[in-house]
């Protein structure tokens, strides 16, 4: 097969003296770490959307992306691009790609139309499987780009536009399940509303439930196996999207009795947009049962939108990490790199130095947190700190068997005193300590 990208190589593990930007310090796939490979703990997979399709275009400039595709007409580029994604995740080492259906192959005058080409990429994609490691870890429906989604998808106030999104589910199921999926996802790109002025936001609610149900019954009906997942995002495109946080998309669930059906799809910038910590976002999810997938990306700080950039802070893919390994891996999630090189890096190049960044950071966060773990390092200062509640009625109050009453009584006998120090400080170094050792 002619490569596409003949000046990529293979990027190979070189430890972690190497000062080959084109090589891994931490990502030796093969390795086992308590008998697991280190490319089945961290399950990485590379975004069809922001490698292979994005141009580079922002509000206030055109294409720069420099791609071999790029001269093609747009069915002959999806054809390349099939190819394209499994050489690069091929020489990245990494085991999956996911995928939008309008990623795959462009949208056509009618759904017949559509869905036939979309097969037609497809039948190209299960056949470069037969001879490829690489694999789908989860696919989704573009609900958003098209006009037609202007108000919204399953939350849209017309019925011709829920039909529409309720049709593209339907193929980007069966898709997802003809390519062994892993898992399927739901990012509401515009279930939310610019203004109460013009929405009745109870219904809106009420549709997109009704939405998540047909597809739990669709999936349940094809034999789909794969995890269902929602992705939540606070807004952009829309300014208040419903499923906001972690919290939220939980309440959500409960409410509508979606809970057992659905986990979670945690990405870093949409943490933060929330104003949450991605570390908050994934320690909640985890706590609650419904940590599903990682899309690993970073934001910047001082930008109040969606950046979209590569996971390079070691600080924070530790800590997602410790709350991964406590939560006993992924399981069918992993870490997509739902990520994307800035519009100045232009040559396919760029695309590898971008993932060798994100996933050797995480790599290494992933050694990081192995270690916090096995010296408890944090754990001791977090048992002593609710030794209290270790106490027979400490634990009455969690099994709710205790009363008012009986805690005046324990409060009488027992006077106030100056409760543990948080140590944050403390904490906080033997942390960044734990950062700088070796792993
Ligand atoms: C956009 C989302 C999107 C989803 C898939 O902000 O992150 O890329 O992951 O639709
Ligand atoms: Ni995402
Ligand atoms: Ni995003």
């Amino acid at each position: 097969m002619k490569e596409l990208f003949p000046d990529i190589p293979h990027i190979t593990f070189e430890g972690q003296k190497t000062d080959n930007p084109l090589a891994f310090r931490y990502y030796d796939a093969k390795k086992k770490i308590d008998g697991t490979s280190i490319s089945d703990i961290m399950r990485f997979s590379m975004a069809y959307w922001h490698s292979l399709c994005a141009l580079g275009t922002d509000p206030f400039g055109g294409p720069t992306m420099e791609r071999p595709w790029n001269t093609l007409d747009p069915i002959a580029a999806a054809e390349m691009r099939v190819s394209a994604i499994f050489e690069l995740t091929e020489k990245l080492g990494i085991p999956f790609f996911c995928f939008h259906d309008r990623d795959l192959a462009p949208e056509q005058e009618s759904i017949a139309k559509t869905n036939a080409l979309l097969d037609k990429i497809v039948a190209r994609i299960k056949e470069r499987m037969e001879s490829s490691p690489v694999r789908v870890l989860w696919g989704t429906a573009n609900l958003f780009t098209h006009p037609r989604y202007m108000n919204g998808a399953a939350s849209s106030p017309s019925l011709r536009t829920f039909a529409h999104a309720a049709a593209q589910v339907k193929k980007a199921l069966e898709v997802t399940k003809e390519l062994s999926g892993q898992n399927y996802v739901f990012w509401g790109g515009r279930e939310g509303y610019e203004t109460l002025l013009n929405t009745d936001m109870k219904r809106e609610r009420e549709q997109l439930a009704s939405f998540f149900h047909m597809a739990v019954a669709y999936a349940q009906e094809i034999g789909f196996t794969g995890q269902l997942l929602i992705e939540p995002k606070p807004k952009e495109p829309t300014k208040h999207q419903y499923d906001f946080d972690v919290a939220s998309v939980i309440g959500f669930l409960e409410q509508y009795g979606l809970t057992p059906f659905f986990k979670i799809n945690i990405e870093t910038n949409h943490a933060t947009l929330a104003g949450h910590t991605m570390h908050h976002e994934v320690a909640l999810a985890r706590s609650n049962g419904v940590l599903g997938n990682i899309d690993a990306n970073s934001g910047d700080t001082l930008l109040g939108w969606d950046t979209d950039q590569f996971p390079v802070s070691t600080k924070d893919c530790a800590l997602v990490m410790y709350e991964v390994l406590q939560n006993g891996g992924l399981q069918k999630g992993g870490l997509n790199f739902d990520a994307k090189v800035r519009r100045a890096s232009w040559r396919p190049v760029d695309l590898i130095y971008a993932h060798v960044a994100g996933i050797d950071t995480y790599t290494h966060g992933m050694l990081i947190a192995k270690k916090l773990l096995k010296e408890q390092t944090l754990k001791k200062h977090i048992t002593k700190r609710y030794a209290e509640f270790d106490t027979s009625l400490g634990k009455k109050v969690l099994e709710r068997t205790t009363t008012l009453k009986e805690l005046e009584t324990f409060a009488i006998e027992n006077p106030i005193h100056r409760p543990e120090s948080g140590a944050q400080e403390m904490l906080e170094l033997l942390l960044e300590r734990a950062i700088h050792s070796p792993v």
